[in-house]
């Protein structure tokens, strides 16, 4: 990476009216950690708050990206702007396009009411938690009226995406990762919409039955999430998740619960902010040798941990 300055400016300017080069430029900026973001934040800042976040996940292979790409088309036909973030937990940053990412571009490459961005998260402090929001704020800024987070592979992911969205699509599949297993797995807990994929798969009342009987108690929230059934491969039942998705935000507005949730969100992406900078000024004093020198000092029993964490802590 050069250090060329980046025209911030510009490329909010340009995100904002629609460019994609802008757009892919600015979350280029939010992967490499650039010294501009503070500067692209403030410059976003304004424009931000718009987007509805939708949150997609669900175990391996359940059709989430083909669930994606189904939705995409139904908001398009909606002419409503889109902007999809694949969210890949488990490999290291490209910069570049995931496979599936790229088959999905094919899909709306010549589509300019359409982002769409793979990001590789590991190696960020604090995974999804620091980058992902920031590069939501830009597709965000960029006009987006709509932006579906949809993540890649399984763990703790499943559950973080929720913390993102204002609404969360738990996808499950007939045979696979069904019911049971999904509760097992706490996935049920965030979901706002339980999507039954593979519907025309062998098993599908089943599981839809079962998951309707672990959702007849209202939660106290007052939201009880519905169960759709869709063969999202041939675009089925897509219409009525994009129906319970609006009926969701609706309930979101009328409930008090939408601002919740986004108070909670920018706390936690505050709270993201400030640790890394706390890691960053960590590692500035007296460099990991600081530590270490602690550390020698626990094992030697002349000092415990916590008065080392206090001493470290007091020099920043
Ligand atoms: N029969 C059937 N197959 C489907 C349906 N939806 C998706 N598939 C197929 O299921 C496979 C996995 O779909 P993906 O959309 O890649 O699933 P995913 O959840 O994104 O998978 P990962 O990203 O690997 O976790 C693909 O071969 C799809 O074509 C459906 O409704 N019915
Ligand atoms: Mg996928």
């Amino acid at each position: 990476m050069g250090r060329r300055t980046p025209d911030v400016g510009a490329l909010v300017a340009g995100a904002r009216d629609g460019d994609p080069r802008s757009v892919a430029r600015l979350i280029s900026l939010v992967e490499q950690e650039s010294k501009a973001l503070r500067e692209v934040a403030a410059a976003l800042a304004p424009h931000t708050g718009r987007a509805q976040v939708l949150g997609i996940t669900g175990p391996p292979g359940v059709g989430k990206s083909t669930t994606t790409t189904a939705l995409v088309r139904g908001l398009r036909r909606r002419d409503l702007r889109v902007g999809v973030l694949a969210v890949d937990p488990s490999s290291p940053f490209s910069g570049g396009a995931l496979l599936g990412d790229r088959v999905r571009m094919g899909d709306h490459a010549d589509d300019p009411g359409v982002f769409i961005r793979s990001m590789a998260s590991r190696g960020h402090l604090g995974g999804l938690s620091w980058a992902t929001p920031q590069a939501l704020r830009v597709l965000d800024g960029a006009g987006c009226d709509v932006v579906v987070v949809e993540t890649v592979g399984v763990g703790q992911s499943e559950l973080e995406v929720a913390s993102l969205a204002d609404t969360t699509l738990v996808l499950v599949a007939p045979g696979m990762g069904d019911g049971i297993q999904a509760a097992k797995a706490g996935i049920l807990e965030v979901a706002d919409v339980l999507v039954v994929n593979k519907a025309d798969r062998e098993g599908a009342d089943r599981t839809t039955r079962e998951l309707r009987s672990m959702l007849t108690m209202a939660p106290p929230s007052g939201w009880r999430p519905p169960v759709v059934r869709t063969v999202a491969s041939e675009g089925t039942g897509i219409d009525d998740v994009l129906a319970r998705v609006e009926e969701h935000r609706a309930w979101l507005a009328s409930s008090g619960e939408g601002d919740r949730r986004r108070r909670v969100r920018a706390a936690r992406e505050i709270e993201a902010i400030a640790v890394g900078e706390l890691r960053r000024r960590m590692g500035d004093v007296g460099g990991a040798g600081a530590v270490d020198a602690l550390a020698d000092r626990v094992v030697a029993g002349e000092c415990d941990p916590y008065t080392a964490a206090d001493e470290l802590v007091g020099r920043l």
